[in-house]
């Protein structure tokens, strides 16, 4: 990919410049890698064990296939947090040589290298999210189904597509696809059967003969052994795609797409990159959005309530959602929570995250914490003094300065206990999720994984005390103001 469309995230590292420690680690992630995919192959052993087992296997189809390309949101040092990516944070070789012995445990939420992803979808371009090559979208499916298809362990070349495997099931299962369903109208299905390819030969032709692809601003369209596909690379950020530069590819002899023909038949690339503005079309697959990971994965969604500035949580409640969780992402905030603490108070008052990243305000030893862990990189810890028993009006309030070279938020965070500062102190935040699914804002606990290494998920709970609520406020409002009027509450309990 030419140095204008390519994304720096994307880079592969050649293996022959990699120091000693660098072969060492990417090796370890790889390494790692490998043991999952064995790992998961022993647990699918053991379903169709059981299928044996229960006399169901004959008559049972089962298809195997991976989700996408080999992945690419490693980077080209490998991740120890692929949640890295997500903030578009890089990763560090020396932050990530110091994990090399905790790859594949519970501290480590590892990736290997783009290199890697390159080498495991050779012989085709690139890897996941370039849905333009087939470095991005081609995997191995193996069918079976003893009792349906009489070929044992053959190949069949036939071009098809993820959305041929419904049409697939349907034909086997002999059921017609409804065209209303409880009365809403079914989207017809994209796909063509691949069953007649059970009892074909290994090169008969295909039944399909059209297939677009499209993801994060690549594109590309696939018609009776020819593919057109536009260079631009995924999350770039870069637009402009009405100048993207077009290529050819003669799919039928050229399987790997690595000879450019576009020049040779430009008529053909033409009648191709037509066709695929009427399947994009067709196919609800407009409009072409490139945004980043990050601008992606922090849009606001549509919310039933009206949109505020300053949302109160309760004790005793389950973990909220991130998606509709208070969004403290690149701006300033405070949190301000009534307590009643007794002799032996202990535990979290308010989490939000993981190892991985999150923040957390708790009690250990009768002291009050607020821990930032920024992405797992670094713990930013402010304590107070020890709080004898009684009533307290507590908080942090962070005051973003500026952004950092990443995008990160960079400013002051600040302790209050009664609204009184204890404590202060640089601190750098988070613009990206504190995770991708799981782990929500909590109060009174610190769910799933804790965000501190300070305590565990069982001592997380908090006891010895009352949390009356925490408050989250991202508006205008002075902290000092939001602290006054908690007081005012505490005194009337
Ligand atoms: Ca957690």
């Amino acid at each position: 990919m030419s140095a204008d469309q390519a994304v720096p995230g994307d880079q592969v590292r050649p293996w022959n410049t990699l120091s000693a420690d660098e072969k060492k680690l990417f090796s370890r992630l790889c390494e790692v890698y490998a043991a999952f995919s064995e790992y998961t192959d022993v647990q699918i052993g053991r379903i169709i064990d059981h299928l044996k087992a229960s006399g169901q296997y004959e008559n049972t189809v089962i298809l195997y296939a991976a989700d996408n390309g080999a992945s690419g949101e490693g980077s080209p040092n490998g991740s120890v947090n692929e949640n890295k990516f997500f903030n578009g944070f890089p990763d560090e070789l020396s932050e990530n040589m110091k994990l090399i012995n905790e790859l594949g445990g519970p501290n480590t939420y590892e990736h290997y290298p783009t290199g890697w992803a390159a080498a495991f979808s050779t012989p085709f371009k690139m890897f996941k999210r370039y849905s333009n090559y087939s470095g991005g979208t081609s995997d191995p499916l193996v069918i079976s189904w003893p009792k349906g298809i009489k070929a044992k362990g053959q190949i069949r070349n036939q071009y098809h597509h993820a959305v041929d495997i419904v049409p697939t099931l349907l034909e086997i299962c002999k059921v017609e696809m409804p065209q209303e369903y409880r009365g809403v109208k079914q989207t017809p299905l994209a796909g063509v059967s691949m069953k007649y390819s059970f009892d074909a030969k290994a090169d008969d032709p295909t039944q399909k003969h059209v297939q677009y692809y499209t993801m994060l601003g690549t594109r590309a369209i696939w018609q009776d052994g020819w593919k057109a596909v536009a260079v631009h690379a995924p999350l770039s950020d870069k637009g402009n795609f009405d100048k993207d530069k077009w290529e050819l590819y003669h799919t039928d002899v050229d399987r790997a797409e690595s000879k450019d023909l576009a020049k040779e038949n430009p008529e053909k690339l033409e009648a191709l990159k037509k066709l695929y503005d009427e399947e994009a079309r067709k196919n609800n697959a407009y409009p072409l959005d490139d945004r980043t990971a990050t601008q992606l994965l922090t849009i606001e969604r549509p919310m039933e309530e009206k949109p505020t500035d300053s949302y109160t949580y309760y004790p005793h409640a389950s973990q909220v959602p991130e998606a509709v969780a208070v969004n403290v992402r690149g701006k300033s905030y405070k949190i301000i929570s009534n307590v009643d603490l007794s002799t032996n108070a202990s535990g979290v008052i308010f989490a939000h995250g993981s190892r991985f990243g999150g923040h957390t305000l708790f009690i250990k030893d009768h002291k009050l914490y607020y821990v930032y862990n920024f992405l797992g990189i670094k713990q930013q810890q402010l304590v107070s003094g020890v709080l004898k028993p009684g009533k307290y009006t507590i908080g942090v309030e962070f005051a973003k300065e500026k952004a950092g070279e990443h995008g990160e938020s960079i400013g002051q965070a600040k302790l209050f206990v009664n609204n009184v500062e204890v404590a202060q102190s640089e601190m750098t935040a988070q613009v990206g999720k504190f995770t991708l699914v799981g782990d929500g804002l909590c109060v009174g606990y610190d769910s799933g994984d804790p965000v501190s290494k300070l305590y565990t998920s069982e001592s997380s709970k908090f006891k010895g005390g009352t949390i009356h609520f925490v408050t989250v406020n991202t508006g205008k409002e002075t902290y000092s103001n939001l602290a006054a009027e908690a007081q005012r509450a505490l005194s009337m309990h």
